[in-house]
């Protein structure tokens, strides 16, 4: 594991950024220290799996990651220009889960895409709402940490297509588990890995 991976496993919130700033200072792609973080994070998971940590631990862990994130994402702004696109974001019901979905949201807004993002233990009617706002939002972008969550992206599709907004919008599902077996139980049309993938999957699914 990696300094960063290291310290953020361990709490360490005063060091870890000090040595992001330090990265950032001397020129290491904002991309490359989200991912030791992101590792950091998976291992912070590992132990609150085996019982080594605690749901406060978690907490300090997202709070340490939030840190992060507020020095990286001025290093992620876009050159502006043309909007990309819009794309409707969000975290499905019954997940809190963010900090994957802000980065998310960074990432399209600074390839000049336009995000609405309807925050967390968002219902299916939040998504809804904001595709009748938006008419021209083209895609839609599920967040789902938790396994228990499968049936809220399901539900959250469903929901979609009998509001009869399936044909005009595509699905790009995302978060910790989410595989392509998940897009197939879901009925989502892709998914992404990371925030960068998601940059990707989104200009795929927009055909630009
Ligand atoms: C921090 C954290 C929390 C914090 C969240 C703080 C916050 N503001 O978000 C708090 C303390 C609130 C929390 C609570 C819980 N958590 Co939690 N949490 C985590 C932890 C350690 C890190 C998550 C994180 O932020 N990772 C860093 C980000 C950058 O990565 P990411 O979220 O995966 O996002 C990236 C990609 O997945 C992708 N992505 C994400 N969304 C999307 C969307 C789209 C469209 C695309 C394309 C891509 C994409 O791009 C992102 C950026 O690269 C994970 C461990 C892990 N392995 O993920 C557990 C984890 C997710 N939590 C877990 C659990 C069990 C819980 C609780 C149930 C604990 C409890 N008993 O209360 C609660 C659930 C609360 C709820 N109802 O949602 C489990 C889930 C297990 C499972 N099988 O479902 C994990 C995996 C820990 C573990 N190993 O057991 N948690």
């Amino acid at each position: 594991m990696s300094s960063i991976a290291q310290m953020i496993s361990n709490l360490e919130d005063e060091n870890v950024v000090a040595e992001v700033q330090k990265q950032l200072d001397s020129g290491v792609n904002p991309l490359d220290i989200f991912k030791e973080c992101q590792a950091g994070m998976v291992e912070v998971g590992n132990k609150f799996s085996c019982g080594e940590y605690f749901v406060s631990d978690l907490m300090m862990a997202g709070a340490i990651f939030k840190e992060v994130g507020d020095l990286i994402t001025p290093y992620l702004k876009g050159q502006g220009g043309a909007s990309a696109g819009k794309v409707v974001v969000g975290t499905v019901f019954g997940d809190i889960h963010d900090i994957g979905k802000d980065l998310v949201v960074a990432m399209l807004s600074a390839a000049n895409f336009e995000v609405i993002d309807v925050g967390v233990d968002a219902k299916p009617e939040a998504f809804i709402n904001a595709l009748k706002e938006n008419p021209d939002a083209t895609v839609l972008g599920l967040s789902c940490l938790l396994t228990t969550c499968y049936d809220s992206l399901k539900e959250t599709i469903d929901a979609v297509t009998e509001a009869g907004l399936r044909e005009k919008v595509k699905i790009m599902i995302g978060g910790g588990p989410v595989d392509q077996g998940v897009v197939e139980y879901s009925g989502a049309d892709r998914f992404g890995r990371d925030a960068q993938d998601a940059v990707t999957v989104c200009k795929e699914l927009m055909g630009s």
